[in-house]
């Protein structure tokens, strides 16, 4: 079978250079359905993703031709398609929200597929320079709390929800005396009549200063700001912004995908100066792989470093109690955290101007603490967004964790790995310090609880719970 006239537009196979700068590259895995042929498929996915809609109009301009997205590489025995989106198409203004809109909005609804999942994608240089990326880095946080050769610890207070302010801060104030670095609102935490926002703030606050003065460590908070509205979302960063909270002492965490692009990216515009915590509740409605519509761990992930969060989830990697594999969220983590990020498809630099040649932009691995660091201050490009490591974690799975991330630049919240200790949050908090040292150690944590007791605990507590 053919194509028609309308979909010989928006094909071009021999492509010269579609990393030529002027395109946004997307790798999709496609299966049309009904009669279409995965060519004919892929031309409708095109189209409707980028100019076009189910017939050619009348109204098209020799100009808006130029506008068509390109299927430019098929690879029909894995059902896989790479389309060309000149980058003329999106927004002016930097923006991630209309990006999503065309290349995973109605295409994925059409009836001509089966399965269209974005796997992965690229930006050119010249495309990055539109746009803002993280201002307010992992380093930063580092520098902060002092924490340059580990993970940071954190944790997620649990119950999810029911705990009243004064509640909610004295468990923030256990798991901090314990040892822990980083404490998040769990993601539903809002204004809910049993535990006001202003009083949670409050307390967390008097809860953060007598930590920090009993322990002589800095401590962080990541608040959820996500809102109704806008005004809303506002009102409750300012409010933790006079609550008194030294800078560096709290994160704005906002919902990206229920929240949405636009409540991201208002934070990292408005606040450069506050670690920004992109949760994604929902994910798992586009990400799982065996979903045959969506788009992938890898794509949110790097929309979310363009975007200028500080920090995504990215998975624990089958490690913990989410879904997820080694292969695509250790992939996710990579490519948000380096200056270059090899993908599923494609290396994407997250440079910034495009190398003049090969040793204009220098990448250098990792330094000894697998910190990512440039060689040369000249380097111009998005900062690294941090991965942030939850679901089903406890200390036990520390290392486990690490030695499939193959580094340490992440932060971790462990909320039942915690909380659910035989003896409560602190020991919990304690025994996941015991964890680190261990692996800084390098010893066995068998070994190591020997004789550190909360350790102990624990690997006696989630063993036992791992072989029910
Ligand atoms: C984890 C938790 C997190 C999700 C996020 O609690 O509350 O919101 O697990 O998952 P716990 P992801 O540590 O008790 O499981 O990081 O995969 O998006
Ligand atoms: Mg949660």
């Amino acid at each position: 079978k053919t194509l028609n006239p309308k979909q010989v537009q928006y094909m071009r196979m021999d492509l010269p250079d579609p990393r030529n700068g002027e395109y946004l590259l997307a790798v999709f895995h496609l299966i049309p359905s009904g009669e279409l042929n995965i060519m004919q498929a892929a031309a409708e996915v095109a189209a409707e993703s980028s100019t076009g809609t189910n017939f050619a109009v009348k109204t098209e301009t020799p100009f808006s031709r130029v506008m068509n997205a390109l299927v430019y590489k098929v690879d029909i025995e894995k059902n896989l398609v790479w389309i060309a989106y000149p980058w003329r198409l999106f927004d002016r203004n930097g923006n991630v929200q209309n990006i999503m809109t065309y290349i995973a909005g109605n295409a994925l609804g059409m009836k001509e597929i089966k399965a269209l999942k974005l796997l992965d994608i690229w930006f050119p240089p010249s495309m990055l320079e539109q746009y803002d990326g993280p201002s307010y880095t992992l380093d930063d946080m580092r520098t902060y709390l002092n924490v340059h050769d580990r993970p940071i610890l954190g944790t997620i207070i649990k119950p999810k929800m029911g705990l009243t302010s004064s509640e909610y801060a004295e468990v923030c104030y256990d798991f901090w005396v314990g040892g822990g670095d980083f404490v998040k609102n769990d993601e539903p935490q809002a204004d809910q009549d049993f535990c006001p926002y202003d009083k949670m703030v409050k307390y967390v606050k008097m809860a953060m200063d007598k930590a920090v003065k009993e322990t002589g460590k800095k401590k962080v908070h990541s608040f959820n700001v996500s809102s109704a509205d806008f005004d809303t979302m506002i009102e409750r960063c300012e409010m933790i912004r006079e609550a008194g909270f030294e800078p560096g002492s709290y994160a704005f965490l906002i919902d990206g995908i229920t929240a949405g692009w636009m409540a991201v990216q208002t934070l990292r515009r408005r606040y450069p100066d506050v670690f920004l915590h992109f949760h994604r509740a929902g994910h798992g409605g586009f990400t799982r792989p065996e979903n045959p519509i969506g788009f992938s761990v890898l794509v949110l992930s790097k929309f979310a470093r363009l975007a200028g969060a500080s920090g995504i989830h990215t998975g624990t990697a089958g490690v913990g109690k989410m879904a997820g594999s080694p292969e695509e969220d250790v992939t996710a983590a990579r490519n948000i955290l380096k200056v270059e990020g090899k993908g599923h498809f494609f290396t994407q630099n997250w440079g910034r101007i495009p190398p003049q040649d090969d040793d204009a932009i220098k990448m250098v691995e990792m330094d000894d603490a697998h910190h990512v660091v440039l060689e040369d201050d000249s380097w111009r490009g998005l900062k690294k967004c941090c991965p942030i490591i939850s679901g089903g974690l406890n200390p036990t799975l520390l290392e486990p964790f690490i030695d499939v991330m193959g580094g340490i630049d992440f932060i971790t919240t462990m909320g039942a790995g915690c909380h659910a200790h035989p003896r409560g949050t602190r020991a919990g908090a304690m025994a996941l310090v015991q964890a680190c040292e261990a692996y800084k150690n390098k010893i066995d944590i068998a070994d190591y609880a020997k004789d550190h007791r909360e350790l102990a605990e624990a690997i006696e507590f989630f063993s036992k719970k791992k072989k029910k």
